[in-house]
């Protein structure tokens, strides 16, 4: 069935759901987005992911037309609209149509798009065995450059290192920052569990504050596990006892080894196991 696609204000059927090509979110990446969950007709941590949207968006100096809440409405409907029960929403913000040139102030009409639709998962067997994972040559971006805390339409970065990924068979590549230190994965957050004590890299290691990580991170705090923002080198995650990423798509998935090395016991860890399940518990999810 064809999907009914939010589009400034009213939902038109996806083939007329269509941008301009002189949009600049289409001409240079200038734009933002979110992608965000539906569990049993609930759209998951819409207010955090909503306020990215609008911090990114204020980082790049584009204002978005309507207010948070009126956005968080159009999602509600968006949702309603395709009797989506579990499935995905991606929201994208253009800076809209101009010319050819990079001058924002001959853009006009923000293009705001609300897309529900269902999602495709990871295969179940990498939940079972935990995921394969290598690191990209491809870097993060500089912190003054495009900043990683944006989640612009430019995500080209992000690609090229999942390139990698793909041409090494693994489904996730790891991207190091500048400093030669763990960020994060193309589209997922990193944690590693050493001693009992579960560490991610800080926001200041060049990573996109994930809503997922933060949700993990609370998880792990209720059932009493210790959580350190630390930086790491990639001998950290070599010698960890477990490992696995948290996003929006994968939730909460293990790592089982690194270039090669194997990670703890080559097999998803007690607590990578419990967190995975207090994750699926919040959500309802399976
Ligand atoms: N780091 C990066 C670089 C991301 O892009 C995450 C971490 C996880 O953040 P959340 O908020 O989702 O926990 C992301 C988000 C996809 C896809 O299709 C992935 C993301 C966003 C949109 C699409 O794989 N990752």
């Amino acid at each position: 069935m064809a999907l009914k696609i939010y589009m400034n204000g009213t939902l038109v059927p996806e083939e007329d759901a269509k941008v301009s090509v002189f949009d600049h979110g289409l001409l240079y990446g200038d734009g933002v987005f979110e992608g965000i969950r539906v569990y049993g007709g609930n759209v998951f941590q819409l207010e955090e992911h909503v306020s990215r949207l609008y911090e990114s968006a204020a980082a790049i100096r584009l204002v978005i037309p309507i207010s948070t809440d009126e956005m968080t409405d159009a999602v509600e409907q968006t949702v309603k609209a395709n009797g989506i029960t579990d499935g995905y929403i991606r929201l994208v913000i253009t800076r809209g149509a101009g010319s050819l040139g990079l001058d924002i102030r001959k853009t006009s009409n923000p293009q705001i798009i609300i897309i529900a639709d269902t999602i495709t998962l990871y295969p179940e067997e990498i939940y079972q065995k935990g995921m394969e994972l290598i690191t990209a040559s491809t870097i993060q971006n500089h912190p003054q450059a495009l900043s990683p805390r944006i989640k612009s339409l430019n995500y080209l970065n992000n690609i090229l290192a999942k390139i990698e990924g793909t041409d090494a068979g693994t489904v996730e590549a790891l991207m190091m920052n500048h400093k030669g230190e763990v960020a994060v994965c193309t589209g997922d957050n990193i944690f590693i569990v050493k001693k009992g004590i579960l560490k991610t890299p800080p926001v200041d290691a060049g990573i996109l504050e994930g809503v997922t990580r933060n949700v993990v991170m609370e998880l792990a705090e209720e059932a009493g596990i210790s959580v350190e923002q630390v930086t790491m080198s990639r001998y950290d995650i070599y010698v960890a006892d477990e490992c696995f990423l948290t996003g929006t798509a994968a939730e909460v998935i293990a790592v089982v080894s690194l270039d090669g090395r194997t990670i703890g016991q080559g097999i998803p860890g007690p607590i990578t196991q419990d967190l995975r399940e207090r994750f699926q518990k919040l959500t309802g999810g399976k």
